[in-house]
């Protein structure tokens, strides 16, 4: 009897411990296919600072929602665009290779052909190769149609985002301080009527409307002089270029964020099911600074502070929209930026006076268009809930170049040795298990610079050191510059005349850098 007894204790144990046993691997098994195939939002703010957010160190303003991503997730202090201009940085994030190896992948005009391969692997196609949805909202600023064409506004646009591997796309070409200002989905513009054509150009005035050099006095925000943001005018703004025809077709720059951000929504929700990529590419912060109403003034930091606010607020809302939907477990959520800060870039809406007290580029040296740190360091954030561990600071060196090859690591596909030739695979690196990233960088900014370890060599140049128009020192001295960032992130102390050994060596490491065609 006590046997038979035992017999059965030991019986049901078994059994008790196989159902135990059986729901923590179903469990782990739950966990596996939530975190193996995450959805990505890749949120890529526009001449976003390094100090323009109160995570990084920013005291005038405050940015909550950003700052979640931090205190949540992993926040990155030696993060980099491979360049201080929005078109290179994004040729960069969306090949893998340094944009300097390439001509014409300097800022474009709004009329210019795509720039992207359509027969080379590029960030989106690594995605659809895992069999994600792709979709890019916001702006593009890569160029449309075939190379050596012009582009026919009043044909389907074709050879654009979609051809290089997004799957939905609502953009705009360029940058909302040139036109067209129009929005496009997949390859049709928005609200496009054939009665009233659309012409654009770059070399002369077209039709007959009114510019802000000719009638200034239409105006709601003057152009700062010699910028050249002096063209059509479009809802009170003076633009870069001209434009005829697509009236209705024209945005209200008080409505971008909100469509941006409406259908950046629209996408998330319709993909809840399948894994997807989302490149939420603002138009914040870049000028015309024009906010929605409701954040006009909010900032007391004027219309650049409060354009900080209302990307804050978009991003908020993506967080919002991820836990309504129960997504953020399975959702990694990037932030960054594609290049440094700066005050006035050709509006008169007084970002100078208003930003004292505060430094848009925190400790760094320089800012937009500058071969210092301010130019190309920014911000990063990751949260990938329940596998980053929240609170988490890094100092790995990380570039959004690797954005590529990193992701074909994740998803163990093969990247062949003749594409993204400069994309690290440093996925432990982007999601902070280990603090070891890519060894050194070269970055593109008046000149270029080479940063291996704590040292940073600028190439000599012999362009003028201080950008007239913007005030930003360029970083440019026809004799070359040596900074040692770990004791000097300000670059102030040129230490090359101290080290001509150690300079000799950077020149020549980047020279082969150069000369091989790829880093990787
Ligand atoms: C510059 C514009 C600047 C801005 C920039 C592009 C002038 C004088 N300045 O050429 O206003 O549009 O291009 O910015 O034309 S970016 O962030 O897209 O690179
Ligand atoms: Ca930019």
């Amino acid at each position: 009897m006590r046997l038979f007894k035992i017999k059965i204790y030991t019986h049901s144990t078994k059994l008790f411990l196989a159902i135990i046993i059986l729901f923590i691997t179903s469990q782990i098994a739950v966990g596996q296919k939530k975190t193996s195939r995450p959805n990505v939002i890749f949120i890529y703010a526009d001449d976003l600072g390094y100090g323009d957010l109160s995570a990084y160190g920013a005291t005038k303003i405050s940015t909550p929602n950003i700052d979640r991503l931090a205190k949540e997730g992993l926040k990155f202090t030696n993060a980099h665009a491979t360049s201080a201009t929005c078109t290179p940085s994004r040729y960069a994030l969306m090949t893998g290779n340094y944009p300097w190896r390439k001509k014409g992948t300097g800022v474009l005009p709004g009329n210019a052909s795509l720039i992207v391969p359509t027969d080379k692997i590029t960030l989106p196609l690594v995605f659809q190769n895992a069999g994600y949805k792709t979709g890019i909202v916001g702006k593009w600023h890569l160029g449309l149609g075939s190379p050596g064409r012009d582009i026919n506004w009043n044909k389907p646009l074709k050879v654009g985002p979609n051809e290089v591997g997004f799957d939905y796309a609502y953009f705009f070409p360029a940058t909302s301080d040139r036109v067209p200002t129009i929005f496009i989905e997949n390859n049709d513009i928005v609200g496009y009527e054939k009665e009233d054509p659309i012409e654009v150009n770059y070399v002369e005035k077209i039709g007959k409307e009114p510019t802000g050099k000719e009638n200034p006095e239409l105006l709601k925000l003057q152009a700062s002089p010699d910028h050249g943001h002096n063209n059509t005018i479009v809802n009170g703004i003076g633009r870069i270029g001209w434009m005829s025809g697509g009236k209705r077709t024209r945005w209200a720059d008080e409505e971008i964020a909100h469509v941006f951000l409406s259908k950046a929504e629209q996408f998330i929700e319709e993909n809840q099911k399948n894994p997807f990529f989302l490149y939420f590419s603002l138009n914040d912060i870049h000028v015309p600074r024009m906010p929605s109403t409701e954040f006009k003034g909010k900032s007391k930091m004027g219309l650049r502070g409060d354009v900080i606010l209302q990307m804050d607020w978009t991003v908020g809302e993506i967080l919002k929209k991820l836990e309504a939907l129960g997504m953020e477990e399975n959702t990694m959520v990037i932030f960054s930026s594609d290049n440094g800060p700066v005050l006035d870039d050709g509006y008169a809406d007084k970002a100078v006076e208003l930003s004292e007290g505060h430094k848009p580029a925190g400790v760094l040296r320089g800012g937009k268009y500058s071969s210092f740190e301010g130019g190309s360091r920014v911000p990063w954030l990751v949260r990938w809930a329940g596998t980053i561990r929240p609170a988490t600071v890094s100092n790995a060196l990380i570039c959004q170049v690797d954005l590529l090859s990193s992701f074909a690591q994740f998803f163990q596909q093969k990247i062949e040795d003749t594409e993204a030739t400069d994309s690290f695979a440093i996925m432990d690196a982007l999601i902070g298990k280990t603090k070891i990233g890519r060894e050194s960088i070269v970055k593109q900014g008046g000149a270029l610079s080479y940063t291996k370890g704590n040292w940073k060599y600028i190439e000599p140049n012999t362009n003028q050191p201080v950008d007239k128009l913007t005030g930003t020192e360029l970083g440019n001295n026809p004799k070359p510059q040596l900074y040692d960032l770990s004791k000097d992130l300000g670059e102030k102390n040129n230490l090359a005349s101290q080290y001509p050994n150690k300079v000799k060596l950077m020149a020549e490491e980047l020279e082969r850098i150069k000369d091989a065609g790829g880093s990787r």
